[in-house]
């Protein structure tokens, strides 16, 4: 383990700031599996680590095209092709102005764990670009997803490589994207998930991530605390796909979410979330949280430069539980203390990482339940392989079949982890049994496989 640290350290200072992140997660595994690595001499013989946390490929390359105003505009395109030792390479396309090669393969390396997790047949890969879709017309927005796919399509395919959304790409992306692989490739096959449903998609994708995270919170609460999370007041972050049906499937459940953010800042309806309101608002509309008080002048916005402590106003909010659904390390040492003053019993993470090392450790320290992004988040690729099976056999399932079978893969999840972390003489532990039985599928699967 000293060793593995020791590289780590070396690494982390021949590389720029970009990796941070990727040396973030690749660190918490580590941590992790150790007793694994040490107990276990086949993994070490096979070289396994330097070999998982090395992609298999990093592709890039320019996208260019023409706004409204006929001005060529230049992105960077990217698509890491982490691991496929248990499928296609599996995996969504993020657009956001702050993509780089590192975000990219932390994301990536996150997901290879996600998807063996999920016990799935699909590999890990993660792409995107720095392109920002906000304020852009539904024509530049076309544009560029066109471009970005004149170059994609070459390394894609149903049994290659099938990405989905992420931050900033939804049905309307994944709707160009597609459009312009059938039109280079003339063929119409199950190359993207998350698709609109009246061209393949499948029923309870957009759903998916946020529903499994209230899933998998659920069956957590169950194993560990025996409460229900009905009557609970709850905090969420985010305004986008993952968050709002987080706050959806909370309702259905009769709990009471409170707040949710977007960038600029965090929206507090004490009497719970107009989520109707907010679904305009974010979903179709595409306009600020604080457009809400327009109709609720009683819930009340703070925006994130107005918070004098630092971190965000929404962890500052006394809850049961929280879900973190926006993005990254949104969610501080600083925001973990408040949350645990303030009784927090439960944290999931909806968003990819969106607890610093600190926070994560602090909720450990405090023995809550902590339900980690890769396990917790796992719905949306879940039904993301769903819609390849649907797309693969020409079939398509009812709302209530994708859901049972959502449901159940969520519970699965959640009771492997619980049992791994029991097994590995950490029970409770819901990082390291998520990183340990993550981890042990994809290499015996390496190792099956050969170099
Ligand atoms: P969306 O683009 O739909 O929404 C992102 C939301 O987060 C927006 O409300 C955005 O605010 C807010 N946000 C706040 N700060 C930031 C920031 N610094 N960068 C980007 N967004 C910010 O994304 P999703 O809901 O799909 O994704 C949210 C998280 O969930 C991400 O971490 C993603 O990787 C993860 N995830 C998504 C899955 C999916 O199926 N979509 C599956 C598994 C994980 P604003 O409205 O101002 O832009
Ligand atoms: O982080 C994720 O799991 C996703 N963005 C979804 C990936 C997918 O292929 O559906």
């Amino acid at each position: 383990m000293k060793k593995y640290k020791e590289d780590i350290q070396k690494l982390k200072n021949l590389n720029c700031k970009e990796d941070d992140v990727f040396f973030q997660a690749m660190e918490e595994v580590l941590l992790s599996i150790a007793p694994l690595l040490k107990s276990d001499e086949v993994y070490k013989k096979n070289a396994i680590m330097e070999r998982l946390t090395i992609p298999d490929r990093v592709i890039k390359f320019k996208v260019t095209w023409f706004d409204d105003n006929q001005n060529v505009q230049v992105n960077t395109g990217y698509r890491v092709q982490f691991n496929n030792a248990l499928g296609p390479y599996k995996g969504g396309l993020r657009f956001h102005p702050s993509v780089n090669e590192g975000i990219l393969k932390f994301l990536g390396f996150e997901q290879i764990l996600k998807n063996s997790l999920t016990g799935l047949p699909i590999g890990g890969a993660k792409g995107g670009s720095d392109f920002d879709p906000k304020g852009k017309s539904d024509f530049e927005v076309m544009k560029f997803c066109s471009a970005f796919m004149t170059e994609l399509h070459k390394y894609i395919g149903p049994r290659i490589d099938v990405p989905a959304g992420d931050i900033g790409v939804g049905g309307r992306e994944i709707g160009y994207l597609f459009g312009e692989y059938k039109k280079i490739t003339s063929s119409f096959e199950g190359v993207l998930t998350g698709k609109p449903y009246f061209f393949g998609g499948s029923l309870m994708r957009p759903e998916a991530t946020g529903y499994g995270v209230i899933y998998f919170t659920e069956t957590m609460l169950k194993i560990e605390k025996a409460e229900p999370l009905k009557g609970k007041i709850c905090t969420v972050s985010g305004a986008g796909n993952v968050a709002l049906h987080a706050i959806e499937k909370l309702y259905h459940l009769g709990a009471i979410p409170v707040t949710c953010t977007d960038s600029k800042g965090t929206l507090h309806d004490p009497r719970g979330v107009d989520l109707e309101l907010l679904k305009e608002l974010k979903l179709k509309k595409r306009v600020s949280l604080e457009e809400y008080l327009k109709t609720h002048s009683e819930a009340k916005y703070t925006p994130v430069d107005e918070y004098p402590e630092g971190g965000h106003a929404v962890w500052h909010i006394p809850c049961y539980a929280a879900f973190p659904c926006a993005t990254q390390n949104e969610l501080t040492a600083l925001d973990a203390k408040a949350l645990l003053k303030n009784g927090c019993k439960s944290v999931s993470e909806g968003a990819n990482m969106p607890s610093t090392t600190e926070a994560v450790n602090a909720f450990l320290d405090a023995k809550i339940c902590f339900a980690p992004a890769k396990a917790a988040n796992a719905g949306g690729v879940v039904v993301s392989e769903f819609e390849m099976s649907q797309n693969a056999s020409m079939q398509r399932w009812s709302f209530e079949k994708v859901d049972d079978k959502l449901k159940d893969t969520m519970q699965q999840i959640c009771k492997r982890v619980a049992l791994t972390a029991r097994d590995y003489g950490v029970e409770g532990n819901y990082v390291d049994g998520a990183n340990i039985a993550g981890f042990k599928k994809v290499a015996d699967a390496m190792i099956a496989e050969g170099i």
